[in-house]
């Protein structure tokens, strides 16, 4: 570092106090802190505005599956942002980027998702989901199907509709959440089980158990006033919580059962996180609409895609009156094409078959071996590039620490000094890297996670 770049940094920090609100922060203490500039990135690590550098084992925010500084990407931004740098779809117009992207999505898509509709963001993408559900319902004359379904620990996003789906409780009360017509049913959260009351159960009959809830919940509001059940296959921003095996089936039946439309948010879980191209067919799960971003274009373009399955797909394609929905940026060209030539890399060079056989099975594997038997830590869970490690306070006991010690928190500072990007979830420290990473990258991050959940067990007294 020389004097002019932290110069440079002192004066960032200043206007960013000055100008700059930042989401889920507080900005007084932030101002005060002083925020870290990220001046670039490549391949899976960060540079700060005072020439550190960090490795990212976050993907950003789960989202940069291919890595920084993908030229491929960049060169399709240039192309489209030279040929067609904006149109729209509202006027009987398309453009080939878009309809391509359409095309490839409907072939890697699950089964019968044929048509999708474009946003920017997840949030948008679980708006409009939840939209056309209602939507759904109102053409099939069952308009008192009104009632969304979620999760506790889930996250939707933060529009007024995705922040009232998504079960993380504080999200609410600054802005009166939940909306009317929003219910929540238990997570299929193993690891707290005895912390929740579950007792001593078995992963398997948790996961009916925890089904069974929705049942009940379902009974409970009446099946013809339930609308849809939405959830991400795979828990993340609420912990990187994995189902038992006997969830998803059972979910998926009660949902057939009671006429309840499956809405999936992919947005993690989407383009290869989990080892297949969806957490759909990691967990063989056929749901009715699914809502999908970060992934689609390596987080290189705010895009997002709601996908249709048959029921939904022809109701809305055959209807007799125009859709009242859509935004000025619903696939824009340029997005599409940055989006569309991240799917073409991560299949030219096998990227979701390397997560799946090589990469994510190392990871996996490495971690259970440096952290399985860590005083402070009470479980490694993950698959592909995806993983959680609990921090608890007593080992085997499947209990949390008091919830306000912080020790997540602490273990994340750590990190960050450590040069690691790893966040923490509560006590969950939680691993999403970008695909492209080697064993070496791997190997990195274990020893700089280890250094900073050594120095937190010492510091709580576990070491
Ligand atoms: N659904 C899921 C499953 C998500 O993880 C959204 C929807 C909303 O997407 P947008 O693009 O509107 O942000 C998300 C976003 C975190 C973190 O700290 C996670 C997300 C966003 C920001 C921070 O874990 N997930």
């Amino acid at each position: 570092m020389t004097d002019s770049t932290h110069n440079l940094t002192k004066h960032w920090q200043a206007l960013d106090a000055a100008h700059h609100i930042h989401p889920f922060s507080q900005t007084s203490s932030l101002a005060a802190e002083g925020v870290r500039i990220i001046t670039k990135a490549d391949g899976v690590y960060l540079w700060d505005s005072e020439g550190v550098r960090l490795i990212d084992g976050m993907a950003g925010l789960w989202c940069v599956q291919v890595g920084y500084g993908n030229g491929a990407l960049a060169e399709a931004g240039y192309e489209a942002l030279k040929r067609l740098p904006y149109y729209n779809h509202f006027f009987k117009t398309s453009n080939p980027y878009t309809i391509e992207l359409a095309t490839k999505l409907a072939s890697i898509l699950p089964e019968g998702h044929a048509r999708v509709l474009f946003a920017n963001s997840g949030s948008e993408a679980n708006d409009t989901a939840l939209k056309l559900i209602r939507y759904y319902w109102n053409l099939q004359r069952k308009p008192e199907k009104k009632i969304h379904l979620s999760r506790e620990y889930s996250y939707h996003g933060v529009t007024f509709a995705a922040a009232s789906l998504s079960g993380l409780t504080p999200m609410h009360p600054q802005f009166d959440l939940p909306l009317p017509g929003f219910a929540k049913v238990p997570a299929p959260y193993w690891f707290g089980a005895a912390q929740a009351g579950y007792g001593d159960i078995g992963a398997d009959e948790f996961g009916l158990l925890i089904a069974k809830k929705l049942e009940e919940r379902i009974l409970e509001l009446g099946p013809a006033n339930v609308a849809s059940f939405s959830a991400e296959p795979v828990q993340g921003a609420g912990g990187v919580i994995f189902p038992p095996d006997t969830y998803w089936p059972e979910v998926q039946r009660i949902c057939k059962k009671y006429d309840v439309l499956l809405h999936l948010d992919e947005v993690i879980t989407g383009f290869g996180r989990t080892g297949e191209w969806f957490g759909a067919h990691t967990y063989k799960i056929a749901p009715d609409i699914m809502t999908m971003a970060k992934g689609l274009s390596s987080g290189y373009q705010p895009i997002s895609a709601i996908s249709l399955g048959p029921r939904m797909g022809d109701a809305i394609a055959t209807a007799d009156e125009e859709l009242v929905h859509g935004y000025t940026y619903s696939g824009h060209p340029v997005a599409s094409a940055v989006a569309l030539r991240n799917l073409e890399v991560l299949e030219k060079q096998n990227l979701i078959d390397r997560v799946k056989t090589v990469i994510g099975p190392y990871m996996q594997r490495r971690l259970r071996e440096t952290f399985a038997d860590h005083p402070l830590v009470g479980e490694v869970r993950g698959i592909g590039l995806l993983a959680a490690i609990e921090l608890v306070p007593e080992k085997p006991e499947r209990r949390f620490f008091p919830g306000d010690t912080g020790v997540g928190t602490h273990c994340r500072n750590y990190c960050f000094q450590n040069g690691l990007v790893m966040r923490a979830i509560r006590d969950t420290m939680v691993l999403s890297p970008p695909f492209i990473i080697t064993e070496k990258e791997v190997e990195e991050i274990l020893v700089k996670a280890k250094a900073a959940i050594d120095q937190t067990a010492r510091d709580f007294g576990k070491m």
